[in-house]
């Protein structure tokens, strides 16, 4: 199927020239545009150039943990720790969640695996007082920020009570209906500025987020009012099974910034110091009223999109082994190793540490007694509209049978 379109995105290419010399030729103006056939270009006369555009793209750690020194981001031996440490324990939480949905013990979940550097790195560089608007690829970044693990695991448990948001966290709920979060963040980085507070948002999105209309209205209001905000796209190279390459035809997603007035950069978004750099400046600038910055954070989906999908169906072995070489967890490791900042004792230890926590998490989940199923009534409306009253009444009435019988 893959093929089949690439072979006719060929044709399509080989038939562009032809289109433009018909084109050319029925305006009579060849005189004036010049096509190369060979190198395929078209040089237009006269035309001044009013504006150049510039992409670029931020590399730090390489795959054998070796880093660019004059690109390096301050961060302490204790910090760099920390984002180790986040990054671990968004892996093991991860691992613990893929198996107890596999044993009936949660519903559906979508997995971070490949995206902790991504997820972790931004996530690090948010003050207290910064706020979050996460999709449903970010559990790691919402535990980063004390929001706790237990209630996660109840939310992809589907006990809603999960997603009530502690006060502590400065974070909105999960959105699960993509793009939808970009307004959300939008309209609160709007209500920040209004109100002089020197507070940063960054809402998280994947590729697949950028073909909404909400991110298109969302990017043009916050470039319009220089708005608190960093967009930050988690490139993970699929929407369920849709490749990055057929979501647009931008060759990068950071460049979408371009039209909408702000900043816009690709990070590897599998090393952690060049993500957290990036965010740090982003939301930086968010702060201090130099207005918004769109991220690609360019990284890739280690597993299937969640629970319910089979990845192996539409992606091949060989594009998942070279993405497996980037793991951003061993690159990290790798540094750190060669820095004497770990070692395999210390390793060891954060693991176990990881585990415990997230045991102790699942034990807290799995002993908070379900919630009684008439809320699910209780908390759209203040009043329920009449066909409301009605199913409310028929489910009241069903309980009751059931408790009887
Ligand atoms: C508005 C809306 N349309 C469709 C869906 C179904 N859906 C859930 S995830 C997803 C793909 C999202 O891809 P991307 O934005 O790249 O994020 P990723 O899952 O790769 O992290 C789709 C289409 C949805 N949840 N919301
Ligand atoms: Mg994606």
């Amino acid at each position: 199927m893959r093929n089949a379109y690439l072979r006719t995105i060929k044709r399509m290419g080989s038939r562009k020239i032809n289109i433009i010399d018909l084109f050319t030729g029925m305006l009579g103006e060849s005189k004036n545009i010049s096509i190369k056939k060979k190198s395929k270009t078209v040089k237009s006369n006269g035309l001044k150039t009013i504006k150049k555009f510039e992409v670029k793209k931020l590399e730090i750690l390489d795959i054998n943990g070796n880093c660019n020194k004059k690109l390096m981001p301050k961060l302490s031996k204790e910090e760099i720790k920390k984002l180790y440490e986040f990054m671990i324990l968004s892996r093991v939480f991860d691992e613990k969640a893929l198996n107890l949905q596999r044993q009936g013990r949660l519903g559906v979940y979508a997995s971070m695996r490949g995206q902790e550097a991504s997820i972790i790195g931004s996530a690090y560089a948010l003050k207290k007082d910064d706020w979050i608007f996460p999709c449903f690829r970010e559990n790691g970044a919402l535990i980063l920020r004390g929001y706790p693990m237990h209630q996660l695991f109840m939310y992809w448990g589907g006990d809603e009570r999960g997603m009530q948001v502690p006060n502590n966290v400065n974070s909105f709920p999960i959105s699960i209906a993509v793009g939808t979060q970009t307004l959300h963040a939008v309209g609160a980085a709007y209500a920040n500025q209004y109100m002089n507070k020197k507070v940063a948002n960054i809402v998280y999105f994947g590729d697949g987020g950028t073909s909404e209309g909400d991110f298109h209205e969302a990017m043009n209001l916050a470039g319009t009012f220089k708005l608190p905000v960093v967009f930050f796209c988690q490139n993970n190279q699929y929407a369920i099974s849709v490749p990055r390459s057929m979501q647009t035809a931008s060759e990068t997603i950071a460049q979408k910034a371009i039209a909408y007035g702000f900043n816009g950069i690709q990070v590897d978004g599998n090393d952690v110091f060049a993500v957290y750099k990036a965010a740090k400046e982003a939301l930086d600038n968010a702060r201090n009223g130099k207005g918004p910055t769109l991220i690609e954070s360019y990284t890739y989906r280690l597993g299937d999109h969640t629970t319910s999908d089979d990845a192996k169906k539409y992606r091949n072995e060989k594009e998942l082994n070279e993405w497996l070489k980037k793991d951003p967890i061993a690159r990290l490791e790798k540094y750190m190793r060669k820095n004497k900042i770990s070692n395999a004792v210390y390793e060891k230890k954060v693991l176990e540490n990881s585990s415990r926590q997230v045991d102790l998490a699942v034990k807290e989940y799995e002993s908070t007694p379900l919630q009684n199923p008439e809320e699910i009534f209780n908390y759209m409306y203040s009043e329920l509209t009449p066909e409301l009253k009605e199913q409310q009444e028929e489910m009241l009435k069903n309980l009751k049978e059931e408790n009887e019988s």
